[in-house]
């Protein structure tokens, strides 16, 4: 018997590998046994016809590919890095990899490469979130975990549908609900999750900040504010509340789609809970003002000091199974390696650790600016950025000019492939062994449970490959993922709050490590004055407006059984054909008005591009509004690329569309 941990989503279940049965872990605390069935079905995506198995090289994209070797297509990177300047070359990775992986690409990009072009498609992801959590108390840190649930009285859910996009967390909050726990849902569509709540409140789209601020200036003026802790704890009190005094309130009920009554409804709710949590995935994050409505949302926990404590806190909830791994090595281009900036004093400190000169002192580009900035050479990693970057005309135009794109994929489908010049073949989930963060900061261990197929190699070793043969071989000669583990816990020190390096990578195999811990025990911010910060916001209305031509929001999001792009779910004959894919939800209103009947084909466009899709008549949508899941590797050729100012994430919940039958 062998225990791994699944590598989908960011609750990452325990998993139990018995010869070749892959089952959940009853014994594993976070989902005792229970699995969904992605988790369920890891191993059958491993053994499909469509795994890329052998590296491929071409010279132009209007080629066809040729089957190439590991040594020539590594000169050919090497070679051409080699000639190109450390600022027009790029790496784009993942929150999927493993910290291993992780860790290696980025000490490669900027530590030897000598530029901070590494960025990770969490940009698209929680990128709003880190900036937030920095800005609020002093460092991404999320002072919540998912058993705080069975402290809690009240769970608030905002723009996340644990339903499908969170399974067995989701089942472990049904479980919590029969003992007590209340739970609201705040969201424009009538979920599944929404479905399991005690009050569903359908947001308009993008109106949470001003929910967040008038429920902050209800607190105020009703005194529910804790004073004990806002005076020896949060900074800027005053200036919020002199700030809330002034806000339209009417205006702001009226941006946010609820009657009084609803929003009462919820006030007694709120008001009654001793414990409560705010919880949120990509409904706030993926915006224009991604930040601002994180910090919208965080002002209430510090107003009524509701964090810190079981059963409390504003509780981001990462979507793939390593984005915090990620965030931990470092993996965004907007900071350097273990939490530490781009500053003098880390530069140096990084830069002593990894025995280098060559760290540029200034952030990278960002996902979409990588694209813009003319690269001479881009590698993708584990991720697709075709299927997945917003206004994708635009995106594909783009890569087409980049004269290298190395995808390192193990799957030959991805929607990047058509614009790669070499692609490197990846042993994927349960041929590679390594270590993971799920979203409440336990650190589990991937196990190999197969062997790995003749010419895959783990997402490290390729790295290392290409580092050996670009000459750093002194820095890149490890064995085994431990190795690179174990540098990663050395350099945790460099942090002045990453206690990773209490643990051990044998430890990890038999018991999962959470980090953090103690910072949640001592209760002190990790700002310089150790007090959290409180900011007002304001809904700027910076989305996408809709027009007479435009009438539509697209929403844009996930289902149950499919993850994302699909090459690993969306697998003929499988398990996986649980839930319909292809649909776009409407509401009966807008079909009558439009005469679109349940089923039929229609058309989407936007002033960017179009996709077709099947009405699916449902009155789970608010009228003018459409709902169509990521599943639809078209999607983007929708979305609008308007990016938050701060965290650079892609508005992609917001885009004005119109629909047509066809
Ligand atoms: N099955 C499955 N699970 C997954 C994934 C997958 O591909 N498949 N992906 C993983 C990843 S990477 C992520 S990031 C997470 C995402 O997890 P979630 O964010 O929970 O998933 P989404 O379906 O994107 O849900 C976003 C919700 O926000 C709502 N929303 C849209 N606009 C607004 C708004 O203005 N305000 C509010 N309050 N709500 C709004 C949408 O209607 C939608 O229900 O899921 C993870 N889990
Ligand atoms: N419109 C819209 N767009 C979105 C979103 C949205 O809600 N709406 N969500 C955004 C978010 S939150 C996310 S996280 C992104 C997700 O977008 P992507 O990251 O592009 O989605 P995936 O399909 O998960 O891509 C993972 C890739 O890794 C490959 N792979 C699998 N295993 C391995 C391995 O072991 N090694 C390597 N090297 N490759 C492997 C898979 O075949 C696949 O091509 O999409 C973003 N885009
Ligand atoms: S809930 Fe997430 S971690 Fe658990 S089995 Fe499903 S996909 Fe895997
Ligand atoms: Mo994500």
């Amino acid at each position: 018997m062998i225990k791994s941990v699944c590598g989908y989503c960011g609750v990452g279940c325990g998993l139990e590998f018995d010869k070749e049965k892959l089952l959940g872990d009853v014994t594993y605390p976070i989902n005792e046994g229970k699995v969904c069935s992605k988790g369920v079905s890891e191993l059958i995506s491993i053994q499909t016809p469509t795994r890329l198995l052998r590296p491929h090289i071409r010279n132009d994209i209007n080629n066809e590919y040729k089957i190439t070797d590991w040594q020539k297509a590594i000169e050919t990177i090497a070679n051409r890095l080699k000639q190109t300047p450390s600022d027009k070359i790029g790496f784009y990775l993942s929150g999927q990899l493993l910290t291993e992986d992780y860790y290696i690409a980025n000490k490669l990009c900027k530590g030897f490469l000598g530029t901070n072009n590494v960025d990770t498609n969490s940009r698209t992801c929680m990128a709003s979130a880190v900036v937030a959590y920095k800005k609020a108390f002093g460092a991404d840190y999320v002072p919540v975990r998912m058993d705080d649930i069975n402290h809690s009285d009240l769970l608030i859910l905002v723009g996340a549908n644990t339903a499908e996009a969170h399974v067995v967390f989701h089942n472990k909050i049904k479980r919590a609900k029969k003992n007590g726990l209340k739970i609201v849902v705040i969201d424009p569509r009538f979920t599944d999750t929404a479905k399991a709540a005690d009050l569903h409140l359908p947001i308009k789209p993008g109106g949470d900040i001003d929910f967040f601020n008038l429920l902050a200036k209800r607190i105020i003026d009703e005194d529910l504010v804790n004073h004990e802790f806002v005076k020896n704890h949060v900074n800027n009190f005053d200036l919020l509340k002199n700030k809330l005094k002034r806000v339209p309130v009417t205006k702001m009920l009226k941006r946010t789609g609820f009657s009084k009554e609803q929003f009462e409804e919820f006030w007694q709710l709120f008001k009654d809970s001793p414990n409560i949590i705010t919880a949120w995935t990509m409904g706030l994050n993926q915006s224009v003002q991604g930040v601002d409505k994180n910090l919208s949302l965080i002002n209430i926990h510090l107003l009524t000091g509701k964090i810190f404590k079981r059963g409390n806190g504003p509780f981001s909830l990462t979507g793939q199974p390593n984005a915090m791994g990620g965030r931990e090595v470092g993996g965004l281009s907007t900071m350097l390696a273990v939490h530490l900036g781009f500053d003098k004093e880390s530069i140096q400190k990084v830069s002593r650790f990894w025995n280098t000169n060559k760290i540029d002192n200034k952030p990278g580009l960002t996902a979409t600016q990588m694209l813009e900035a003319d690269l001479d050479v881009l590698i993708i990693c584990h991720t697709d950025p075709v299927y997945h970057l917003p206004n994708r005309n635009k995106t594909e135009e783009l890569l087409k000019k980049i004269p290298m794109v190395v995808e390192i994929n193990a799957y030959e489908n991805s929607e990047t492939a058509p614009f790669s010049h070499i692609r490197l073949p990846a042993a994927p989930w349960g041929e590679k062994e390594g270590t993971q963060t799920n979203l409440d900061r336990t650190i589990t261990k991937q196990e190999k449970l197969t062997r790995t197929s003749i010419d895959c190699k783990p997402d490290w070793e390729i790295f290392q490959l290409l580092a050996q043969e670009l000459g750093y071989k002194f820095a890149f000669n490890y064995e085994n993922p431990q190795q690179i583990f174990e540098e990663f816990q050395e350099m945790t020190k460099l942090s002045d709050h990453m206690n990773i390096h209490k643990t051990s990578y044998e430890q990890i195999k038999e018991k999962p490590y959470i980090w953090g811990e103690d910072i949640y025990e001592k209760g002190e911010f990790l700002t310089e004055n150790k007090k959290a910060n409180l900011f007002f916001v304001e809904n700027k209305l910076f989305s996408e407006k809709t027009s007479k031509e435009y009438p539509f929001i697209l929403l844009t999001g996930r289902t149950r059984d499919q993850w994302h792009s699909g090459t690993k779910t969306n697998l003929p004959k499988t398990l996986l054909k649980y839930k319909e894919l292809n649909f776009c939800e409407i509401n009966p209103v807008n079909a009558l008005e439009l005469g679109i009947l349940d089923g039929d084909e229609i058309k989407i466009s936007s002033k960017r591009g179009e996709i077709f899709s099947k009405a699916l008549i449902t009155p789970d949508i608010k009228e003018d509004t459409i709902f169509v899941p990521v599943s639809n590797r078209d999607i983007n050729y929708l979305t609008n690329d308007l990016l938050d100012s701060e965290s650079f994430e892609p508005d992609y919940n917001h885009s004005a569309v119109k629909i047509e039958k066809v």
